[in-house]
Order: C-alpha cells, then sequence, then structure tokens
C-alpha cells in the first residue's frame, strides 16, 4: 500500500490518468491525497469528477477554491465567468451526486504515514493554514466550513457569503458569515499573510510579490508545525513546487498552465510528473 500526494487537476483528466498509470496506481491498495482545485480552467472537468467519484473510496480530498465555486454554480447563487469551464459538468444528469459528494468533503486532512523509517504527521490543505493555528483549531474551523456547505438549510446562505477578500484577520467581532468567510480564505485561497495572520488576496505570482510586511504564509513561524509535522498544499502554481522549506511541500505544479502534473510518493518522498499533453 502506497500513499500519493497529487496537486491541483483542474479538469486535466488525460494528465490525471497518464500520471496514475507512471505510479502504478492500484485501487486495491494505494491512496490519493488530492489538495483540491480538481476542477475549473481545464479542458475535461466532467471527466475528472466521474472518475474521481468512481474511486473515491480511495481519495482523501481537501477543497479548493474552484471546487467551492464549481458548488455554488451548481446552487445557482452565482453566474459562470468567462474563464469557467464547467457547463458541460454541471448538465451532467449525475450533477447532485458529485455536489451532494463534495459538499461532505473536508478542507485539512491528516493521518500518521510511516516514511524512510519515521512517522510523520502528514496534514494537507488546499491553500494553507494560518501561522497562529493549531492542528485542533483547524480542524475544527475545518468542520464548521463543511458543516455549512452540507448544511440543507444554511447551504446556499454560506456559497453567497462566501465571496470576497474581507475579513482580513480574526476578532472578536466578527459576525458568523465574516468568520467563515476568512476561514474558507485561509483554507482555499491563501498565498501571503502576515506573522498574525493577517491575510492579503490581491498579490499573486512570484513570493518575491509579497506586500511589504507580508510572506508566503508558510515562511511564518507555524504553531501547527511540530518536529514530525510535514504539510501538503497547492493552489500556487508560481511556486513550481518549491517552498525552500524541508517539511513542506508545494504540490501544485501548474498542468493547467501548460507545466505538469505532479505526485508525490509520501513513504519515500519520490516525484512522479506528467506534462501537459496539448
Ligand atoms: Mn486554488
Amino acid at each position: 500500500m502506497a500513499n500519493y500526494a497529487i496537486g491541483d487537476i483542474q479538469g486535466c483528466y488525460q494528465e490525471l490518468t497518464l500520471l496514475l498509470d507512471k505510479i502504478n496506481f492500484n485501487t486495491s491498495k494505494d491512496k490519493l491525497w488530492l489538495c483540491g482545485d480538481l476542477v475549473n480552467r481545464g479542458p475535461d472537468s466532467l471527466k475528472c469528477i466521474e472518475f474521481l467519484y468512481s474511486i473515491r473510496e480511495n481519495c482523501f480530498i481537501t477543497l479548493g477554491n474552484h471546487d467551492l465555486h464549481l458548488v455554488a454554480l451548481a446552487e445557482g447563487v452565482i453566474k459562470s465567468s468567462k474563464t469557467d469551464t464547467l457547463d458541460k459538468l454541471l448538465r451532467s444528469p449525475n450533477i447532485d451526486l458529485y455536489i451532494n459528494w463534495l459538499k461532505q468533503l473536508p478542507f485539512i486532512h491528516n493521518d500518521t504515514i510511516t516514511s524512510q523509517g519515521i512517522k510523520k504527521e502528514y496534514i494537507m490543505t488546499h491553500a494553507g493554514i494560518p501561522p497562529h493555528w493549531s492542528l485542533e483549531e483547524a480542524k475544527q474551523h475545518s468542520l464548521e466550513i463543511k458543516n455549512s456547505l452540507s448544511s440543507f438549510n444554511y447551504c446556499k446562505h454560506f456559497l453567497k457569503n462566501m465571496y470576497g477578500n474581507e475579513p482580513s484577520i480574526e476578532n472578536g467581532d466578527l459576525s458568523k458569515e465574516e468568520r467563515l468567510r476568512l476561514y474558507t480564505n485561509y483554507f482555499t485561497r491563501m498565498r501571503f499573510c502576515n506573522e498574525l495572520g493577517e491575510i492579503e488576496l490581491m498579490h499573486k505570482g512570484n513570493p518575491s510579490n509579497a506586500p511589504k510586511g507580508f510572506k508566503p504564509w508558510f515562511k511564518h513561524e507555524l504553531a501547527i508545525m511540530k518536529r514530525s509535522t510535514h504539510l501538503l498544499f497547492g493552489h500556487w502554481a508560481a511556486l513550481e513546487g518549491v517552498t525552500g522549506v524541508s517539511n513542506i511541500t508545494a504540490l501544485d505544479t501548474g498542468c493547467v498552465w501548460g507545466k505538469k502534473l505532479t505526485a508525490i510518493k509520501l513513504e519515500d518522498g519520490r516525484v512522479f510528473s506528467c506534462n501537459r499533453v496539448n
């Protein structure tokens, strides 16, 4: 049995199947850790979701911003933008099945894996974890968002209030909607923040683009990190898989932007990649 962590797929179905062939992925014994953004921007979001749903028992998934956007589109709380490529998926006769599945997925996943003889606690999110959160706090916040998303009565309200860059930091005066928006932004959109956990969502691209007083979130001292912790995240293609931090791995290697899709075998750290096909 092996665990493979795979970066942002974003509808790149062909590359996903080629990558799974390369690692000899075996549904009777192997697990996939998928860091989210399974869909959108790429060519085959429908095929990706059909396939991943069919092997869902083999997958640990944390939701990304594009996955949440898909749910918001399916729920009719927002209209497609020009860059969305989700129409075919949204017209699938099985769309309700897929959306109900996605709504049950978390924003953080963790498990202990023995890697090169050492027990390590692997923790995966789509974008990141702010510096001030412990693992327990992060799991609690993930659960609150997940419960909001899967709630029959609250889901649409949550999705309508999910979009936006504010608030940028936690304080005791935030409404439930503001708090959930901030937590969702931490898990699914964060790139830069300051040491207090203030998030900055306007800047993208290279880490050297950090606004004054801000750094990539993973360059701060993180409360979640213990000696044997290893973090996995996606979302930030411009990093090209490089964090400069030994126990934090960036999985998004920009397949949808013409680069490659990457899988990392957690048991030995081996890296497998598949170039964008066309
Ligand atoms: Mn993303």
